[in-house]
């Protein structure tokens, strides 16, 4: 549809159409070509990343609205900031997948990893700022505190990309444009799939990721509010932060094995923790299917765990950013209309897919 057709602001009601034209020429386009390719990025086989046109929206950003000079993405050299450690399959993936983008198009990257540390982060950009980055790919460990940053892009008008978590600001002022996934409505897929574990009725944990950013609470409101309004019998006793590690999700869930011996089910908002659960709960001498366990990213191992029987379903979050990061900020170089809200499509496993999806997985 519309391929060689950027959104025009005339257009902007009519166009709730590919919000993803927004990454314009391709945007619309390559979901479907991808849907059946395989992709090339991090994580194996797996598929791209789809955009949602409609839960994109339909607010776009040019540099002219940023008030950023055309570029021609070839000639920029492009810096991609990492926020957490690689020790989560997520991380590997999605700097995989931006490395493998920015090598097949020639295009000149340099990387950094702040290993969860948020003013190693900031120092981090800053640093790709004076090694010559003139485009910034930042995968935000927190969605506030950026200002220094967003200052020294302004002044040099470098055009920043949020991958994954956002950044908290005003689109086409602070930001280009965010790329993710709608956390809100994973947290609600997580918790149809507890509810459907559960027959509607039990008593859950929640393991939260790591305070700060939007993606914990996001995810964890769209679960409340899921629970609240289809389960009423399902009640939540318990609620404390793994942090996003496997580790964490395990001390946390040895924890609530000695205050809840009875619990019957567990909300991972990621699958590291939820693997450390599984660790956990095995050592306290509980059997796959005793505890419900639901949790978001699609890992290999957490899926893996669903055909093994520990957890029940795995809502996908996609780290597999490159493509359209790239997409983005070469339309934007282009002059073209950007969407600054592109929101992914994320698929889900659980027992009756797990097996013959795994390739998916990361
Ligand atoms: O789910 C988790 C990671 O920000 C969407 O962060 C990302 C989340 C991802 O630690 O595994």
């Amino acid at each position: 549809m519309n391929e060689q057709h950027p959104i025009r602001p005339s257009l902007l009601t009519t166009v709730a159409v590919c919000a993803a034209l927004t990454l314009v020429a391709t945007g619309c386009a390559r979901g479907e070509d991808d849907a059946a390719a395989p992709a090339s990025d991090g994580g194996g086989e797996g598929q791209a990343q789809v955009l949602d046109e409609a839960a994109s929206g339909d607010e776009t950003c040019s540099a002219a609205d940023h008030g950023i000079e055309g570029f021609d993405l070839t000639d920029k050299k492009v810096g991609f900031s990492q926020s957490e450690a690689e020790s989560n399959p997520f991380r590997i993936t999605e700097t995989q997948s931006i490395k493998d983008e920015a090598e097949e198009r020639g295009v000149d990257l340099i990387t950094s990893n702040a290993q969860s540390d948020f003013a190693q982060q900031i120092s981090d950009v800053q640093d790709l700022m004076s090694q010559g980055a003139e485009v910034l790919i930042i995968a935000p460990l927190n969605s506030d505190g950026w200002k220094p940053v967003l200052d020294a892009a302004e002044a040099d008008s470098v055009p920043i990309i949020t991958v994954d978590r956002p950044i908290n600001g005003t689109a086409c002022a602070d930001f280009v444009t965010f790329i993710g996934s709608d956390f809100v409505e994973q947290g609600r897929r997580a918790a149809d799939q507890m509810i459907d574990t559960l027959g509607g009725e039990g008593e859950i944990a929640i393991l939260l990721g790591a305070p700060g950013n939007n993606v914990t609470t996001d995810r964890t409101d769209g679960f409340v509010e899921r629970i609240e309004a289809e389960a009423p019998d399902v009640e939540i006793v318990f609620e404390q932060s793994g942090d996003f590690t496997r580790e964490g999700g395990q001390s946390v869930t040895e924890q609530l094995i000695q205050s809840e011996p009875d619990i019957d089910g567990i909300y991972a908002q990621n699958d590291e923790m939820g693997i450390g659960a599984v660790t956990a709960l095995n050592g306290a001498g509980k059997e796959p299917g005793d505890v419900a366990i639901v949790t978001v990213d699609g890992t290999e191992a957490a899926v893996e765990h669903i055909v093994d029987g520990w957890i029940s379903a795995v809502v996908e979050s996609n780290p597999r950013f490159g493509p359209l990061a790239f997409e983005a900020a070469e339309a934007f170089g282009a002059g073209e209309e950007v969407g600054t809200n592109l929101i992914i499509t994320d698929r889900e496993y659980d027992a009756a897919n797990a097996e013959e999806e795994l390739s998916n997985a990361y």
